[in-house]
């Protein structure tokens, strides 16, 4: 399915949401306790001065491609990062916001194109030691508030990083399961912007919600916060504890692994006189592929059997389909269904002789 069909319409909207939901109430409480205002944020369409021009970033910068950031015309695009909001936010002075963002991601257990930031902003008249100072004491107090419970005494650390919209940037790591992970960026706000904005010197970071869920609830995939499979979302329906600390997190289950479901279709292949149907004639094995990749749930597609059927003079075709969705168990109806509409797509639009 399209992006431009799957734009939340609100963020956090989704009922796989639910955990993220839950983690947002604890931050809610650590900000209240600091003073902090959450800022409201609109549409994820917003302009490419937003996204990148009046945060500096280089006009040859990466994140600016088109392979990576979804465009919707030349002046607009879906926000790849909460920071886009931040010029909306600094007459707060210290305020806190959360968006839904998008990238030209790979799907994998830990990347997917629509995911969650939180972005905060605080001002300080102070040196730029001190509002480093300051940043970092308050960031590793909310890292440990949100995980110490869970995880037990989190180790920490600060990597130097780059973000054209900052600069003192820096990375906080936490080192879990034998590895240093990347958790949130932040810096002292440009001095450029600073200016614009007649503002007092400050810090600004990032985070990544869906990534600091997982860690709170150990769960394994990022694409579980899109499962409607209610044996993910009753695990996160208890009460909501406000206190010092987030409370111990009783850990997600995973539910076994999906069964994989095999389906063989076969078909004749109108390529008479050719050696091999696969590779030569007017069929084309890609067409199917075409055809056979906007099925989710279709993991596999392996051509299992070929062979010349002397009577008809025709190719014969056998794929092997395996199916598994990565969330729910398929019904053998409901894969009966896509096969037969998959055979359907088959026959009207390459022509094909179903067996
Ligand atoms: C930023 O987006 C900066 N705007 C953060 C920032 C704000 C820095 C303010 C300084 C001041 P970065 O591209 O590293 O930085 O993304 C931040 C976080 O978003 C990552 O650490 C990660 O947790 C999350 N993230 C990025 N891409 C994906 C993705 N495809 N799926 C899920 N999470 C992602
Ligand atoms: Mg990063």
């Amino acid at each position: 399915m399209s992006i431009w069909k799957r734009v939340l319409p609100q963020p956090l909207s989704q009922p796989g949401h639910l955990p993220l939901r839950r983690m947002v109430q604890y931050i809610d409480h650590f900000m209240s306790q600091r003073e902090m205002h959450r800022g409201i944020v609109g549409s994820p369409k917003v302009t490419i001065a937003q996204n990148f021009d009046n945060l500096l970033f280089p006009k040859d910068h990466p994140g600016r491609s088109k392979s990576d950031t979804y465009y919707c015309d030349s002046r607009t695009l879906l926000r790849t990062h909460a920071t886009c909001h931040q010029n909306e936010m600094l007459s707060l002075k210290k305020a806190y916001w959360i968006c839904d963002t998008y990238r030209r991601d790979e799907i994998d257990r830990t990347h997917y194109p629509i995911f969650h930031q939180m972005d905060a902003i605080y001002l300080i008249n102070k040196p730029d030691e001190e509002v480093i100072a300051h940043m970092k004491a308050f960031l590793e107090s909310f890292v440990s508030y949100m995980l110490k419970e869970t995880l037990g005494q989190v180790e920490m650390r600060w990597v130097d990083a780059y973000f054209p919209f900052t600069y003192n940037s820096l990375e906080l790591e936490i080192f879990y399961r034998d590895q240093w992970l990347e958790l949130l960026g932040g810096g002292i706000i440009h001095q450029d912007i600073q200016k614009r904005h007649d503002i007092q010197p400050g810090w600004a970071f990032g985070i990544g919600l869906e990534r600091l869920c997982m860690l709170l609830y150990n769960i394994q995939d990022i694409r579980l916060f899109w499962s409607r499979d209610d044996r993910f979302i009753k695990q996160f329906s208890g009460e909501v504890q406000l206190g010092d600390s987030v409370p111990k997190q009783m850990p997600f289950v995973p539910f076994s692994r999906m069964q994989p479901c095999y389906k063989d279709i076969s078909f004749f292949v109108d390529d008479s006189g050719q050696e091999n149907p696969i590779d030569a004639g007017r069929f084309d094995m890609n067409d199917v592929h075409d055809i056979l990749r906007d099925y989710e749930d279709l993991e596999e597609v392996k051509v299992q059997d070929a062979f010349y059927h002397p009577k008809k003079q025709k190719w014969s075709l056998c794929l092997r389909l395996t199916f598994r969705a990565w969330d729910r168990t398929l019904e053998n109806e409901q894969v009966m269904q896509l096969i037969n509409d998959m055979k359907k797509q088959m026959v009207d639009q390459l022509g094909l002789e179903m067996r």
